[in-house]
């Protein structure tokens, strides 16, 4: 069984501790890894190998940081198939969709910030002809990365690429439940020729090695992305030491169907959007509203394509269900069901644990209940989506802005005023008309009200990870 270590400096080591804790895999419940149970010294030694790295990393010419991300998107690519296997191990997703989403977006997240560091400007103002002001943007120094376990790959490259494209060097925290491919990672880092420092990796739980990360007072920003209980602990850390603060949040995302819609694409897509990875993205749309007079027709077809798909092995092709991320969120998630079934919900497809070993539940609907139920009202990052009939524009509005979730949402119409006018009323960080999870990366991503605070992706996160100096020179 591999026995991991913490990437500190370039190097592989154990953790002060000498202690470990097991990796899991979901959908064999067998032990794959032991996972090192790191604390504030491991913390404190990977933050002083930032440190160390940080002059050379941020005086290197950018297009020299280029280069070695260039080539870390390279090795990432070249091991595709390998580290797609490994993240479906590790987190219970298909191979397909690990082949398919998390590592080709590992690879994109390298290449997008590569490339973007080639291309940044900054503002310059001829004020009043008397003085010349213009805008410089630093590095902040050594920045901690925390993520969750279900892109563990994805979201990890999400975060490393600006922090280090735009000279930083960091610590990652990955999630304790997937730390296979971060682990990989630190290997294809040395492998790129990335300078001992500028990556470093600490594995462990997040109360102690996470909460560490976010107390720790040479470490100048953290960008997390996680569930939003854990984020308002993580402020709570980092603000009174005047951190730069990054939260991406949790989501109850509203799926918003017209009856004017293409419904073969909205039924195609929103059986993607519902349970990919096993409804384990914080972008799943999960509140599915549908205008009333397509109402049964969109329930019948929409349940005939849940019923149709294959629940099973994750590393079988074939497979579109893999197993969650672990026995605890299968048990929240199987709690949720119950719920449902409390509040006065029907269970229209699914609703059981699978009858195998792994953390297998049925792709599941519930329908009949209202926006203020619980289910509708919580995050439940797992296979069950709820569909509800509304009246009008202003209800659809009115039900998709009901909860304290704001991260994104879809809405499916063939009127182009009325995906104007819904998608501005939304309250919600990204609104995809008529598809999902079409990304441009040069775009702000981040989620209203609980799901999230600030912006990252393109320019935006370049501007999270550097400070702006203004400079007036008179003329
Ligand atoms: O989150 P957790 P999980 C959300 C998703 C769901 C959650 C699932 O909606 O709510 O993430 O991921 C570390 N101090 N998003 O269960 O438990 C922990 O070790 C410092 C939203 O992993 O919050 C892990 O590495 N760190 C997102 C990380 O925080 C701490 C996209 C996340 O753990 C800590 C994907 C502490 N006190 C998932 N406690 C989006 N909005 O884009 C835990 N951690």
């Amino acid at each position: 069984m591999q026995r991991l270590a913490n990437f500190i400096g370039g190097e592989f080591v154990a953790p002060h501790s000498d202690a470990y804790f097991d990796d899991v895999n979901p959908a064999t419940e067998e032990v794959i890894a032991a996972i090192p149970d790191s604390d504030g010294h491991d913390v404190d030694d990977a933050v002083a190998a930032a440190r160390a790295a940080f002059p050379a990393w941020s005086a290197a010419p950018a297009e020299t940081r280029s280069r070695l991300l260039l080539k870390l998107a390279d090795l990432i690519e070249a091991n595709l198939e390998e580290l797609a296997r490994t993240e479906s191990i590790d987190n219970g997703k298909s191979i397909s969709l690990a082949r398919r989403l998390d590592i080709p977006r590992a690879v994109a997240n390298f290449r997008f910030f590569a490339t973007a560091i080639l291309h940044q400007s900054s503002e310059a103002h001829h004020t009043d002809r008397t003085a010349l002001n213009y805008t410089l943007r630093h590095p902040l120094g050594v920045v901690g990365l925390i993520s969750p376990w279900n892109l563990p790959l994805y979201l990890l490259s999400w975060k490393i690429a600006p922090a280090i494209a735009s000279g930083n060097t960091c610590v990652a925290k990955p999630s304790e439940l997937t730390p296979l491919t971060a682990y990989r990672l630190g290997e294809l880092a040395n492998e790129a020729g990335i300078p001992p420092g500028v990556l470093n990796i600490v594995h462990g739980y997040g109360a102690k090695a996470g909460r560490a990360l976010t107390c720790h007072d040479d470490v100048a920003a953290i960008s997390f992305t996680g569930g939003t209980v854990t984020g308002s602990a993580v402020a709570a850390n980092a603000a009174p030491r005047f951190k730069k603060l990054s939260l991406e949040l949790g989501g109850k995302n509203a799926n918003v169907v017209f009856a004017d819609a293409d419904l073969d694409d909205a039924i195609a897509t929103s059986i993607r959007s519902s349970f990919w990875n096993q409804g384990e993205i914080c972008l799943c749309g999960s509140r599915i509203f549908v205008e009333r007079s397509a109402y049964d027709t969109f329930v019948e077809r929409f349940v005939a394509a849940t019923k149709k798909l294959r629940i099973g092995d994750p590393l079988d092709d074939a497979t579109d269900i893999g197993a969650l991320n672990s026995e605890a969120h299968m048990r929240k998630v199987l709690g949720y069901i119950e719920l449902a079934k409390e509040e006065g919900g029907t269970i229209a497809a699914g609703g059981k644990r699978v009858d195998r070993n792994g953390f297998f539940i049925e792709p599941t609907i519930v329908t009949g209940l209202s926006c203020d139920c619980r289910v509708l009202q919580e995050e439940i990052f797992g296979p069950v989506v709820t569909i509800t009939p509304f009246d009008d524009e202003r209800e659809a509005i009115a039900f998709a802005n009901s909860t304290r979730y704001g991260l994104s949402a879809s809405l499916w119409t063939r009127d182009l005023s009325r995906a104007h006018r819904v998608a501005a009323a939304i309250e919600a960080g990204t609104v995809w008309v008529n598809c999902w999870l079409l990304r441009d990366l040069r775009v702000p991503f981040g989620g209203m009200k609980e799901s999230g605070v600030g912006r990252e992706g393109g320019f935006e996160s370049l501007n999270f990870f550097t400070e702006a100096k203004n400079v007036c020179v008179k003329l």
